[in-house]
């Protein structure tokens, strides 16, 4: 009996491992059965929620599910309470997001108890670096949702709202409620009327399931399309333009969320370019939205082409100003002080200001890990910086808490992920990148949740088997989870950590090749390039040593922390390795706390990063017979020149670091198989 039950699932498996394109990503399942939805309200967001509940009930077959708008004070902003016949929330639209809890526990098999949900933040929103001319600013997934290239660009087809509706949902069933729909080097055609048509209709696609647009804003928009003389955020007829645009935009678009802004930053223009600061430039936009309920999301991300410490200047900028930002301006904070790399401590800005809001932005776009080619799930990076200690009031101030509004109150709430979606059929280019998007959600929701768990529901989600009239969480047999679930899993958590090996260990960052930032350049330095746009300004190698001396002796970047985490850093004692090199330039033969060489602890990390890829090859190689083919080839493909790049990374980074420690590459290690004056020749003629 037992063997005709097995037989029998393993054939309508094998019927229903049939190709999938990943377009569908967590969204795959369907109904196993029949619910009776009673809501006595109606609106299009609650039209949607009863919709999603029909169309992927996996509970009681028959069951009966109360949805109530009740005013509760335990709820906050969407969130909701949830029982296993009942969902109540304050809002429209904290019952979707009650219902997408539902139905997520009904496919991954968890129970549904009684228990209230409420967001950490109370805006999450994906940041579209997406150009009028349809291109991506580092992203990898084609071209742009939202905007097209040549005639007719900007007349809105069925085609596009369609995209546009299943982008909504997608993000509406992680938690996701707002979009910013343009590059943060941003076009000022975005702000004239042709342009503000479109968002708006976006706007309407989005609005239904809570999703509200904000644009990235350029600093000289009054000059460049109001043909003012002036930028000057204090000039009046500069104030004058800016709320009558505001005024525009809500008279089109009423609940418009508000600005993002990269200002002074990168040849980006700002206040700083009429002698104002970042406190001048971001209230005047703020008094602006303010009357309409807007936020203006004000980026940290600024450096001068100056010898200071680049990792040192966001917080020295920004500092002075604590408590000169109106309350409806958030800092918007990269994780890390320099830029997105591999590993950073987190911004010492997290934590620093108590008058001020604050929030994250994370890359979910891989720039600097991979891009739409290696396997590297995000998630751990994101939790190692959201439960990093930065002692502001003490032990247990993360940076969660000093940003979700848990240490110091803070008008406005929010987290930013810069988003790697486009046109690719899957979105995002790569199968696994998906959980990156799906991960982004989960966390700007729950900031406490775990990787494992969100790697967890994501497999589940994304690869189960789907089997018509059956439920998902049936199908997760001993079978499942041990050859498919717990591999694949356990790859996903170490992925980002092999990453680092192979690219950046023990606190090395942006050793890049050129501005591509995929391969290894720690060589790169063209003649006249800005030297903290090279590589070896970061990593300081010379025959005496390596890494960046951010000490009490050095730059001093570690009094930008709280003690006594300052000191842990500055203290070669008690800094952890991994920002080793990061904060301390170090003789090569510096001896580990291991015992070993620094050197031969480089070239170990090199070694165990390449190993590791090639073992992901081997897990993937194994789970064949769980999948479909599409996914199974395109991951397995993407697995195999993630070895030959990381390949590169180990040959290059040894091969070049030699050079100066002047050491054996240890004995029991494979040999480089690039020759580094090819590797430097090639990478040479970029840019
Ligand atoms: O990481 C760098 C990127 C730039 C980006 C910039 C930023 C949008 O290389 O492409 O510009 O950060 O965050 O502003």
């Amino acid at each position: 009996m037992k063997t005709t039950v097995y037989v029998f699932l393993l054939i309508s498996l094998s019927i229903n491992l049939h190709a999938e394109d990943g377009h569908n990503l967590w969204l795959r399942n369907k109904n196993t059965g029949h619910v009776n939805v009673v809501c006595t309200r109606s609106s299009a967001t609650l039209t949607i929620a009863i919709q999603e509940l029909q169309q992927g009930w996996q509970g009681k077959e028959g069951a009966k599910i109360v949805l109530t708008l009740k005013n509760d004070k335990a709820i906050r902003n969407d969130g909701f309470k949830l029982s296993p016949d009942r969902i109540q929330a304050n809002t429209d639209l904290g019952i979707l997001y009650g219902v997408y809890e539902l139905l997520r526990r009904q496919q991954t098999g968890e129970p549904v108890e009684e228990m209230i949900c409420n967001p950490s933040y109370e805006v999450r929103v994906l940041n579209h670096w997406d150009n009028p001319d349809s291109s991506i600013e580092r992203g990898y997934a084609g071209r742009s949702i939202f905007w097209r290239k040549g005639d007719n660009s900007l007349i809105v087809t069925d085609k596009d709202m369609a995209l546009w509706k299943e982008y909504a949902r997608a993000d509406a069933s992680i938690g996701i409620n707002g979009a910013v729909l343009n590059n943060v080097n941003a076009s000022p055609l975005m702000l004239s009327k042709e342009y503000l048509d479109r968002v708006k209709a976006i706007a309407e696609v989005l609005r239904p399931y809570g999703i509200k647009t904000y644009l990235s804003v350029k600093f000289s928009s009054p000059s460049l399309i109001g043909k003012l003389k002036t930028s000057d955020p204090l000039s009046p007829e500069v104030i004058k333009w800016w709320k009558n645009k505001v005024q525009e935009i809500y008279s089109m678009i009423p609940d418009f969320g508000g600005f993002l802004v990269k200002a002074s930053s990168e040849g980006q223009p700002g206040p700083q370019d009429f002698g104002r600061t970042h406190a001048d430039g971001a209230n005047m936009l703020a008094d602006a939205l303010n009357p309409f309920g807007g936020i203006v999301m004000w980026r940290a991300f600024v450096y001068s082409p100056t010898d200071l410490d680049r990792a040192k200047q966001a917080y020295t900028e920004f500092m002075p100003l604590d408590g000169q930002f109106r309350d409806n301006v958030i800092i918007q904070v990269k994780n890390g002080p320099v830029d997105f790399q591999p590993r950073e401590p987190f911004s010492p800005l997290f934590g620093a200001m108590k008058k001020t809001s604050v929030m994250p932005e994370f890359q979910v776009t891989q720039e600097y890990l991979g891009q739409a080619i290696h396997l590297v799930f995000l998630a751990t990076m994101w939790e190692e910086c959201l439960q990093s200690e930065t002692y502001q009031e003490g032990a247990g101030s993360t940076v969660a808490r000093c940003t979700d509004g848990s240490i110091y109150p803070q008008k406005h709430t929010a987290i930013a992920g810069v988003s790697n979606i486009g046109l690719d059929t899957n979105w995002c280019g790569h199968p696994f990148a998906q959980a990156n998007w799906y991960a982004f959600g989960r966390l700007a929701w729950n900031n406490s949740l775990t990787s494992e768990k969100i790697a967890d529901e994501w497999i589940k989600l994304t690869f189960a088997p789907v089997l018509p009239g059956q439920a998902t969480s049936t199908l997760f047999s001993t079978e499942w989870t041990e050859h498919f679930l717990i591999p694949v899993r356990q790859m996903m958590l170490q992925s980002r950590e092999t990453a680092v090996n192979y690219m950046m260990p023990l606190g090395f960052h942006h050793i890049f090749s050129a501005n591509g930032h995929y391969g290894p350049g720690p060589w790169w330095a063209p003649k006249g390039m800005r030297s903290d746009w090279t590589p070896p300004y970061y990593h300081k190698a010379d025959t005496n040593g390596v890494g960046f001396d951010r000490t009490h002796a050095g730059s001093d970047a570690v009094s930008q922390y709280h003690d006594p985490l300052g000191s842990q850093f500055n203290d070669l004692k008690t800094c952890p390795d991994k920002y080793l090199l990061w904060f301390h330039h170090l003789p090569w033969d510096y001896k580990m706390k291991n015992g070993r060489t620094l050197w031969d602890e480089i070239c170990y990390h090199y070694e165990t990063g390449l190993q590791q890829v090639r073992e992901f090859q081997i897990i993937w190689d194994k789970v064949e017979s769980y999948i479909d083919t599409e996914r199974f080839t395109m991951v397995q493909s993407k697995l195999r020149n993630q070895c030959r790049n990381a390949q590169i990374w180990n040959d290059a980074c040894l091969l070049y670091f030699q050079q100066y420690s002047r050491r054996p590459i240890p004995y029991d290690i494979k040999r480089p198989m690039n020759d580094l004056n090819v590797l430097m020749e090639n990478d040479m003629k970029r840019r």
